[in-house]
């Protein structure tokens, strides 16, 4: 693994740098374990892994605060576990049972936490966009300070209501952070055979948003970009654009033939810019952690992803009866 260096943009303390680690290393061993239970036909249905992404959500999360609000796409099993919802109930809708978010009736693409903020897990691509300007929305109406992180992809911001969003959200001066995760795919077409603008960021220029591209495969760059965002986003300086520069290890879905990239690229950003590693050197160089300091974390996260694995298999399914529930609202909140 190629050195790096620490990025001098962002202060933080050991005890921070080493939950960084901790949190994305709960993320990736999570995902490889959802890998696994999907090749065991325990999981149906979609499942899109986020292994490599990691310090995207990480990074973005420790600029947050609880009542801040987060809404995502499909990929999104790594956001509901950064903000803090349990890894028991995400692995349990995984495999549709009872003990899941959505009662095991929405699998990997549809999970929800009121108490956590987190609006989902969306499969149509873009279609969240929208839906993040209208939380931004609702917290501009009440008039509190809370930002929304709505997070996309590369191929979702080739889309038109992307671009009605950012006109209104702009208009408005929304407290919306606009994340694209720039994993350079859409399933199998790269960047570069999608758009001859690639520089997706840019494109709020058109309607005044300010914005910027950060180093995705570091968590510090990531959350000395995402303060930024956040503070212009609190000071009701409207919207920001965030075009994260990240990479996703695994296939689009479960099922991909991968023919649209070779191993050695998939290899060579394993090896040389995996965002895991990079703060591993960090807190073994700065004498911040020991090896045996980050084996009892490794050992601690792999307690909580088999518990949460058990969790899953042992939850019962859902009964017939509940084919029916959680369609219609039962009651229309009124002072939400
Ligand atoms: C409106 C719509 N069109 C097409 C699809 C099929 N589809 C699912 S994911 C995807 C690619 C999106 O890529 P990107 O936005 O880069 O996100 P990533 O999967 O890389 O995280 C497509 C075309 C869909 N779900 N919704
Ligand atoms: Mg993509």
């Amino acid at each position: 693994m190629a050195t790096r260096k620490a990025t001098p943009k962002s202060n933080v303390s050991a005890d921070e740098l080493l939950s960084y680690y901790r949190n994305m290393l709960l993320i990736r061993r999570f995902e490889e374990k959802a890998g696994q239970l999907y090749g065991m036909g325990l999981i149906g249905g979609f499942c899109h892994l986020y292994i490599g992404q990691e310090a995207v959500v990480v990074g973005l999360e420790a600029t947050a605060k609880p009542d801040d609000k987060r809404i995502t796409t499909y990929r999104d099993h790594g956001h509901m576990l950064a903000c803090g919802m349990d890894p028991k109930g995400v692995m349990a809708e995984l495999t549709g049972r009872d003990g899941g978010y959505s009662r095991g009736k929405g699998g990997s693409m549809h999970m929800f936490s009121k108490e956590k903020h987190f609006y989902g897990g969306h499969g149509i691509v873009g279609a969240n966009v929208p839906l993040g300007a209208g939380l931004a929305f609702s917290d501009m109406y009440k008039d509190n300070d809370n930002v929304t992180f709505t997070y996309f992809g590369d191929g979702a911001a080739n889309q038109g209501q992307v671009y009605e969003t950012y006109n209104m959200a702009m208009l408005w001066s929304l407290p919306v952070i606009f994340v694209i995760e720039n994993n350079k795919y859409a399933m199998g077409t790269s960047v570069q055979r999608a758009t001859k603008s690639p520089s997706l960021w840019e494109r709020g220029a058109a309607y005044g948003i300010v914005g910027e591209e950060v180093d995705g495969m570091d968590v510090l760059a990531v959350k000395a970009a995402g303060e930024k965002a956040v503070a212009h986003c609190r000071a009701r300086k409207g919207p920001y654009i965030l075009e994260i520069m990240t990479y996703r290890y695994r296939g689009h879905s479960m099922s991909d033939p991968a023919k649209y990239r070779t191993r050695d690229e998939v290899q060579k950003m394993r090896e040389e810019r995996d965002a895991i590693e990079h703060v591993r050197e960090l807190l073994l160089q700065g004498k911040h952690a020991s090896e045996e300091d980050l084996k009892a974390v490794d050992k601690e996260i792999k307690g909580i992803v088999s518990e949460a694995a058990d969790f899953a298999k042992e939850s019962p399914e859902p009964a017939p009866e509940e084919l029916w529930t959680d369609i219609y609202a039962a009651e229309v909140p009124q002072n939400a």
